[in-house]
């Protein structure tokens, strides 16, 4: 399977903004912030943000910086994710992990490194009125109510018995935190209403939660020729699959992909792109 035909152009303008950003050459924390980063992705949180730019009026070019921001912070996460303290992986991006080629140390400061740039981009990018807005955006998905709660209460719910409400909410941390995130800062680099901004939100959140259940899907029946990372790596942790069966989780997924697309009725035919992103986050094999 393929991302849609139209991921190519925002996925060109990513990539090469991030080759200017992390040039992969220099001292050992810039390779290996270079070595993740670089690594070939399906870049599907940068193209989320540039489409919501378009949307809203916007263009590729101003949008780029926030997109660019999305993707280190999403870089930064996969080291962090990881590290034997975490996960424990041996494979992303169908490369070793970070860790296993530059050491413990050196990967923790290339995430440190990728999550300082993407605010540094940021402030150097935008107005100081923008830089602020998206600024208090990303840090808040980061923090406590995003990535790293989402971790955190993923990292102690491991080998424990959990609802569906704390798997929910630690997915909606960790996945579904950076997918709103990275909507709502395409939206504001091209001046989307609040209207808009509401609108894009609920398509973003059940986005990111369809997007996270195939991720448990691909752990227990993905191939790491096509996702580029370790399988069965969460057998000791409850997941949406081991809730609801493989069928289940599927069903789960594409009702979330049609909640998401229900959010973009007031864009009609405008919002096209995006309603070929849920398809294919729906059915995703990569
Ligand atoms: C301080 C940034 C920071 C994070 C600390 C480690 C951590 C807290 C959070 C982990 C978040 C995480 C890695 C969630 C998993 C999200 C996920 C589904 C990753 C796979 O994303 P894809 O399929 O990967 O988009 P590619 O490689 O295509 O980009």
């Amino acid at each position: 399977m393929r991302v849609p035909a139209f991921f190519a152009e925002f996925q060109q303008a990513t990539d090469n903004e991030l080759r200017r950003l992390v040039p992969d050459a220099g001292d050992p924390v810039q390779r290996s912030m270079a070595y993740t980063l670089l690594a070939p992705s399906k870049r599907v949180r940068p193209v989320l943000t540039l489409l919501c730019a378009r949307l809203c009026g916007g263009t590729v070019a101003r949008g780029l910086a926030a997109a660019s921001a999305v993707e280190l912070i999403h870089a930064s996460s996969l080291i962090l994710d990881d590290l034997p303290s975490m996960d424990d992986a041996a494979l992303r991006r169908g490369r070793a992990t970070n860790h296993k080629v530059f050491g413990e140390a050196i990967a923790i400061l290339a995430a440190f490194g990728l999550l300082n740039l993407s605010f540094g981009t940021i402030a150097t990018a935008y107005d100081a009125e923008l830089a602020a807005r998206l600024t208090a955006l990303l840090s808040g998905a980061v923090g406590n109510d995003g990535l790293i709660g989402g971790q955190a209460a993923d990292l102690l719910a491991t080998d424990q018995v959990i609802s569906f409400e704390l798997l929910e909410r630690i997915h909606r941390g960790k996945t579904g935190a950076l997918f709103v995130a990275a909507a709502v800062s395409g939206a504001l680099t091209a001046g989307g209403s609040p209207e808009t901004v509401a609108s894009l939100t609920a398509y973003a959140k059940n986005l990111g939660l369809a997007f996270q259940i195939i991720d448990d899907l691909l752990d227990v029946e993905g191939d790491p020729a096509e996702t580029g990372k370790d399988v069965r790596e969460d057998v000791r942790k409850t997941t949406f699959v081991s809730f609801s069966g493989v069928e289940g989780a599927r069903q789960l997924a594409r009702e979330l992909c049609d909640t998401a697309d229900r959010a973009l009725l007031p864009f009609g035919k405008r919002a096209d792109r995006l309603r070929e992103l849920s398809m294919f986050v729906a059915s995703r094999s990569l």
